[in-house]
C-alpha cells in the first residue's frame, strides 16, 4: 500500500513527521563543524513531481507508473544563524497511520545569507515576546504613558533594510490595548523596532517622521541617515477605543445594541449535495479536479477537466495564486519597507483559519483539514481549513417569447472551494468557483483591519497619501496585487495566448470603409515569445487574453478552442523602475506574462522572497529573459490583478469585504451553451413574502 492516492496530495501528518525525524537523524550523524546546532523547522511540503510524470500517472500518456513522493524540508538554526534546505524521500509504505519504511534525506544544503525562508507565526509571536521584555522598548513605551503589560506588536517582514545585511530581520509594528480584548489597532505607537529574528537582538528603534516636523530639517532619505537622526518628538498613542467586537463596543457605549430585523436565511439541500469527493478529487456537474494545498499557495486546483458529452477534456494542469504583494505608498523611511509578500514571505496557506459551520460557510458543507509542521518538527492540523459547498448563482439563462409569453428560465449554481487566511491585521478569503456554464471564477475577498499608523496631536493630515480614519489614526493608501499562475492544458499541452482588442474602424465618418462612422472590429495578436507576450490591460480597447489550442477549432466559428481571461480588477504597480518593490515583484510590472513551462517554476518572486533583493536575474525575470517560444507550446500564463485601496473611514474599525475577481470563461470551447441541459426546475420552498413563516433564530457567529 502506498501512502498516497494521488501524487499531488499534500503531505500527510505521518509524512511530515517522518520527514522531520529523518532530518534530525541525518543532522545527528553529521560531523561536528558542518552540523547545524539547533533545528527549528520552518516548512515541510510536498515537492510536486515533474509534470510529465504526473500526466503519465493521470493517464494522459500511455505508460503509467508509481511516482515516488518527496518533501522539501526547510529549517532554521538559531545558534549558527543559518537556514537549511533538504530533500527527503518519503516512506513508501504507510499502514494504519504509521510509517513502515523510513524517510531518507537525499539532498541538503545551507542557504546563502540572502536566502531567508518565510516567517512563521511562531516566529512572529516570538518577536512580540522579545519586544514586551526588552528594556529599551519598555522604557520607550513608558515615556509615552503605555503600560508595558498592555503592549503588543505585529511582527512583519522588513522587505530590505540595507543597514543589517545578511541578518534575518523582523520589523515590529507596535500597538497597545486599553484593556484585555480591546482592539489594539486603535492605539498605534510611534516607533518601529527591528529585531534579529534568529537571536532576538534589538537592532534599532526607528521613528517614522511626522507629516510636518516643524522646525526640523526634511527627513533624510536613506535608512542609514535616518538611524543617525536624533529621536524626534515622542507622543502617546491615540487613547479612544475603536472596537468591532460587540461586547467591547458595549463597554465603551452601553447604549450599543445589535440591529434588529434581520430574519434568518437558511440554505438547505434536502436531497444532499450534488458533488462527490473521492480522496481529494472533487467531481461536480461534468467538472473534475484534484484539490491540492500547501503552506504557500494555499488552495491549488490540479488537473481541472470537463466531461463534454462523454469526452473528458483537459483544461488546466494547475491553478493557484502563486504570489501576492501589498505595497504601501509611503515613500518616507521606514514606511517604504511596507510591501508584504503575503504568499512568499509568510506562506499564506499556513495562515488559513479553521472555518466555522453556519458562520463562514452556509448550507451543506464539506470541509478539508490542512496539515503543517511546527518548529519542533511535530505536525499540526488546522481543522476545516478548506470549505467546499454549492451556492445558487442567480439565473443561468432566460428568455420570454414576447408573442405568447412562453418563458424559459434556468438557475445557475456554483461549486465553491474556499479558505480564509489571517495575515496579522488583514484577512484574505480565496473563493474558487466552477459554474454550470463552464466558467471558472476566482474571487478574493479582502477584509479584516486596515494597517494604521499614529499621528501626533495636532499633526496636519496628508490627505493625498492616507486617510485619518479616526482621530489621530492614519490609514496609508496601498495596493493588493495578486499573481494568478495558470498552467493550462486546453485540450492538450500545446497552447498559446491571443490578445483581443476591440477598436473603432479607422476611417472617419464619410470615409470609404466607415461611411456611417459606427464601425468597430476586433484586432488579434498571437503572442509568439515571452518578451512578445508582455502586455497590460487596456480598458479603452476592452482588452482580453485567451488561452487557446491552435490545433483544434470550433466546428462553426472556426476559431481556436480556448478559455478567455477576464477581469475588471487590473491594478498597476506604482513603484518606479529600480525601486525595491519593482525589483522584488517582477510579476507586478505587467498584467500579463507568458512563459514556456519548465518544472520547478512555481513562484514568480523566487523561492526565498523574504529579504530577497530581486532584480533582473531571478525567478520570473530569468524565465522571461529566455524569450522562448510560447506559440503552440506547453505554456504558463501569469496574470496580475488586484485592488488599489484608498482607505475610507467606513473601512474602520473593521473593513467590509472588498472583492476582486478573475474569470476564466470558455470561448469557442464548447459547441454551444454547455448548460442547455440544466433543467428549468422550480424551487418548491420559495414562497410569497407575505406568507413566509416567522422564525426566531438566536444563533450567532460571534465566537
Ligand atoms: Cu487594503
Amino acid at each position: 500500500m502506498t501512502n498516497s492516492n494521488h501524487p499531488l496530495d499534500p503531505l500527510s501528518t505521518v509524512e511530515i513527521e517522518s520527514a522531520t525525524q529523518a532530518t534530525r537523524q541525518f543532522v545527528d550523524e553529521l560531523n561536528e563543524g558542518i552540523k547545524p546546532q539547533s533545528i527549528q523547522f520552518n516548512t515541510v511540503t510536498l515537492i510536486e513531481p515533474p509534470k510529465h510524470l504526473v500526466l503519465s500517472w493521470l493517464g494522459y500518456e500511455q505508460t503509467a507508473f508509481p511516482i515516488a513522493r518527496q518533501a522539501e524540508v526547510i529549517f532554521l538554526d538559531g545558534k549558527t544563524q543559518t537556514a537549511w534546505e533538504g530533500v527527503v524521500n518519503l516512506p513508501t509504505n504507510i499502514e494504519g497511520g504509521k510509517a513502515i519504511s523510513k524517510a531518507q534525506v537525499v539532498k541538503w544544503k545551507c542557504l546563502d545569507k540572502d536566502q531567508q525562508p518565510s516567517l512563521l507565526v511562531e516566529e512572529l509571536n516570538q518577536a512580540e515576546q522579545w519586544a514586551k521584555s526588552n528594556a529599551k522598548i519598555i522604557e520607550a513605551v513608558k515615556q509615552v504613558g503605555v503600560d508595558p503589560e498592555m503592549l503588543f506588536c505585529d511582527g512583519w517582514c522588513i522587505s530590505i533594510d540595507e543597514r543589517f545585511p545578511g541578518r534575518r530581520l523582523q520589523q515590529c509594528l507596535m500597538f497597545a490595548r486599553s484593556r484585555p480584548g480591546d482592539s489594539l489597532y486603535a492605539h498605534p505607537i510611534d516607533f518601529v523596532p527591528v529585531f534579529d529574528s534568529h537571536t532576538g537582538q534589538l537592532l534599532t528603534i526607528d521613528y517614522p517622521p511626522l507629516n510636518s516636523d516643524e522646525g526640523e530639517a526634511p527627513p533624510p532619505s536613506s535608512a542609514k541617515d535616518n538611524s543617525e537622526r536624533p529621536r524626534k518628538l515622542r507622543f502617546p498613542p491615540p487613547s479612544t477605543n475603536q472596537n468591532y467586537l460587540p461586547e467591547q463596543i458595549k463597554q465603551d457605549d452601553p447604549t450599543f445594541k445589535p440591529r434588529e430585523g434581520l430574519k434568518p436565511i437558511h440554505v438547505t439541500q434536502p436531497d444532499g449535495v450534488s458533488y462527490s469527493i473521492d480522496g481529494r478529487i472533487i467531481r461536480w456537474q461534468n467538472w473534475s479536479l484534484h484539490l491540492g494545498f500547501n503552506y504557500r499557495d494555499g488552495l491549488v486546483l490540479n488537473n481541472v477537466t470537463y466531461d463534454d458529452n462523454g469526452t473528458i477534456r483537459p483544461l488546466f494542469y494547475r491553478l493557484s495564486i502563486a504570489e501576492m504583494v501589498v505595497p504601501y505608498g509611503i515613500s518616507k523611511f521606514p514606511g517604504h519597507r511596507k510591501h508584504a509578500f503575503d504568499t512568499g514571505e509568510y506562506g499564506i496557506g499556513a495562515l488559513s483559519n479553521s472555518l466555522s459551520l453556519g458562520c463562514d460557510c452556509l448550507g451543506s458543507i464539506s470541509y478539508m483539514d490542512a496539515d503543517f509542521v511546527k518548529r519542533s518538527g511535530e505536525s499540526k492540523t488546522t481543522k476545516s481549513a478548506i470549505c467546499i459547498h454549492e451556492e445558487d448563482a442567480g439565473i443561468l439563462h432566460k428568455h420570454t417569447d414576447f408573442r405568447d409569453l412562453k418563458v424559459h428560465v434556468a438557475r445557475n449554481r456554483k461549486l465553491i472551494i474556499s479558505n480564509v487566511c489571517t495575515v496579522a491585521n488583514y484577512e484574505y478569503g480565496f473563493y474558487w468557483s466552477l459554474g454550470l456554464d463552464g466558467t471558472i471564477e476566482l474571487e478574493i475577498k479582502l477584509t479584516g483591519i486596515v494597517n494604521v499608523t499614529a499621528m501626533a496631536p495636532n499633526e496636519p493630515r496628508n490627505k493625498s497619501i492616507e486617510t485619518e480614519v479616526a482621530p489621530r489614526i492614519a490609514a496609508p493608501f496601498h495596493q493588493h496585487l495578486f499573481s494568478l499562475r495558470i498552467d493550462s492544458m486546453i485540450d492538450g499541452q500545446s497552447n498559446q495566448v491571443v490578445q483581443t482588442d476591440i477598436v473603432p474602424d479607422e476611417d472617419d465618418v464619410g470615409g470609404p470603409t466607415n461611411y456611417y462612422g459606427n464601425g468597430f472590429h476586433t484586432e488579434k495578436k498571437i503572442f509568439t515569445t515571452s518578451k512578445n507576450a508582455i502586455s497590460d490591460y487596456d480598458a479603452n480597447k476592452s482588452r482580453t487574453w485567451t488561452i487557446e489550442n491552435p490545433n483544434k477549432q470550433h466546428y462553426s466559428s472556426g476559431n481556436n478552442v480556448g478559455y478567455k481571461i477576464m477581469s475588471g480588477n487590473f491594478a498597476t504597480m506604482f513603484a518606479k523602475e529600480g525601486s525595491m518593490l519593482y525589483n522584488r515583484a517582477p510579476f507586478a510590472r505587467h498584467h500579463l506574462h507568458v512563459t514556456k513551462y519548465q518544472d520547478s517554476t512555481l513562484y514568480p518572486s523566487g523561492m526565498y522572497v523574504n529579504q530577497c533583493e530581486g532584480g533582473e536575474q531571478f525567478a520570473l525575470t530569468d524565465w522571461m529573459a529566455k524569450d522562448e517560444s510560447v506559440k503552440n507550446e506547453d505554456i504558463v500564463t501569469w496574470v496580475t490583478f488586484g485592488a488599489n485601496h484608498v482607505v475610507r473611514p467606513e473601512d474602520w474599525p473593521i473593513m467590509p469585504v472588498e472583492t476582486v475577481k478573475v474569470h476564466l470563461k470558455p470561448s469557442n470551447y464548447f459547441a454551444r451553451n454547455p448548460a442547455l441541459d440544466v433543467p428549468s426546475t422550480k424551487d418548491a420552498k420559495s414562497r410569497l413574502a407575505e406568507e413566509a413563516a416567522q422564525v426566531d433564530d438566536k444563533n450567532c457567529c460571534n465566537m
